[in-house]
C-alpha cells in the first residue's frame, strides 16, 4: 500500500487522484497537515499526519501496511524565505522520518521530490548538466541539496530504496501552487481568463525550466515502476520539458486571448528565479529510466485555458 504525506499540495493532489487510478483507491492513502474539504480527502482513505511526527507517520505505516512513501511536503521557495527555521526543519526532518523508516525496514521504497533549486548562481546556466556545481542560494534550494545527499548515503550505506526527482516549476489546473517562485507561470492563466491582464513578479527575460503537471506525475510514476537496477543516481535526476520566460507565455496565451495585457512588476523572488538554470540537461533520466516528456508551452497553454475557462 502507499502512503502520500502532503497530499492536498500542487504535486500531491493530482498524484493521489492518478495513483488511486492504478493500484485503487483503497491502497493509496492519501494525508495531510489538515483535513482540507477536497476530492483528495472525501474520494479516498485520508488521515491528518504531522510531516514532523515520527511516531505519527510509523503509527500510520503500521495501521496500513503501507509499503511505499511519497513524501511531497514541504515550504516552497519564495515561503522558506520567510520561515527559513521552520523550512529547513519540515523539509529536512520529514524526510530523516521516512528515511529511517526504510532504514528499520518498516517501509520498502520511498520517492522525495528535489528541485532545480538546488543550483544556484554559480552553476552553468544552460542545459545544466546531470553532475556540476550546486551551491544553492535560498533556503529551499539548502534543504534540497542536503536532502540529496541524505538520501545518497542512506541508499548507499543502508540500502534504502529511495528515489528522486529535481522538478522544474510545475504548472498545473486543478490546484493552486502553493509559495513557489515559479509561480507566476500559473496564476498567469487565471488572471488572463479572469481580466484579460497580469502582473508579473518577475522581468520578461526570465528563463526558467518548466514542466506541466500531467508530464511530471507520469515522471514521478515511471522512476517509482522503473527495476532498481535502472536506478543509478540516487542523489536525484535532472528532469526538463520546457523553458520560457514570461514574455513567451504571455505571447501564447494571446493566440487564444488577443487583448491580453502583461506588465512586469519584480520583486524579492526575481533574485530568487535568477539564481536558478534557464535550462535543464536530462539526459540521465531519458537514458536510465526512459523519461519522455509530452507537453511543451503550447498544448500545455490550449490545455490549461481549456481546463479553466
Ligand atoms: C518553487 N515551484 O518555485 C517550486 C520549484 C523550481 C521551482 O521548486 O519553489
Amino acid at each position: 500500500k502507499i502512503l502520500i504525506i502532503g497530499a492536498c499540495g500542487q504535486i500531491g493532489t493530482e498524484l493521489t487522484h492518478k495513483l488511486r487510478a492504478i493500484y485503487g483507491t483503497e491502497n493509496v492513502i492519501a494525508s495531510d497537515i489538515r483535513k482540507l474539504n477536497n476530492d483528495v480527502v472525501n474520494s479516498g482513505p485520508f488521515e491528518v499526519v504531522n510531516a514532523l511526527d515520527f511516531n505519527q507517520i510509523e503509527h500510520i505505516i503500521e495501521q496500513y501496511h503501507i509499503d511505499e512513501v511519497y513524501l511531497m511536503a514541504a515550504l516552497l521557495s519564495a515561503t522558506a524565505e520567510k520561515n527559513p527555521a521552520f523550512a529547513w526543519d519540515l523539509n529536512m526532518n520529514s524526510l530523516f522520518h521516512v528515511l529511517n523508516l526504510a532504514k528499520a525496514k518498516k517501509i520498502k521504497k520511498i520517492f522525495w521530490p528535489s528541485s532545480i533549486a538546488v543550483f544556484g548562481p554559480t552553476t552553468p546556466r544552460n542545459q545544466t548538466p546531470q553532475y556540476t556545481i550546486t551551491e544553492p542560494s535560498t533556503v529551499y534550494g539548502i534543504s534540497k541539496q542536503s536532502g540529496e545527499r541524505w538520501c545518497e548515503y542512506y541508499h548507499n550505506i543502508f540500502g534504502v530504496d529511495v528515489r528522486s526527482i529535481r522538478y522544474p516549476g510545475l504548472i498545473s489546473w486543478s490546484t493552486p501552487p502553493g509559495g513557489g517562485t515559479t509561480d507566476y507561470a500559473v496564476d498567469i492563466y487565471y488572471k488572463a481568463l479572469a481580466d484579460k491582464k497580469y502582473e508579473c513578479f518577475l522581468s520578461g527575460q526570465t528563463e526558467l525550466p518548466m514542466m506541466y503537471m500531467d508530464d511530471a506525475i507520469r515522471a514521478t510514476i515511471a522512476i517509482m515502476q522503473a527495476p532498481a537496477e535502472n536506478i543509478k543516481i540516487r542523489s536525484s535526476y535532472n528532469l526538463a520539458a520546457m523553458s520560457f520566460t514570461p514574455t513567451e507565455i504571455a505571447a501564447e496565451i494571446q493566440k487564444h486571448i488577443p487583448d491580453f495585457e502583461m506588465t512586469y512588476n519584480p520583486d524579492f523572488r526575481q533574485k530568487i528565479a535568477d539564481s536558478w538554470p534557464a535550462s535543464i540537461d536530462d539526459s540521465a533520466a531519458r537514458k536510465d529510466w526512459g523519461w519522455q516528456h509530452q507537453w511543451e508551452l503550447a498544448n500545455m497553454t490550449a490545455d490549461m485555458l481549456d481546463h479553466l475557462k
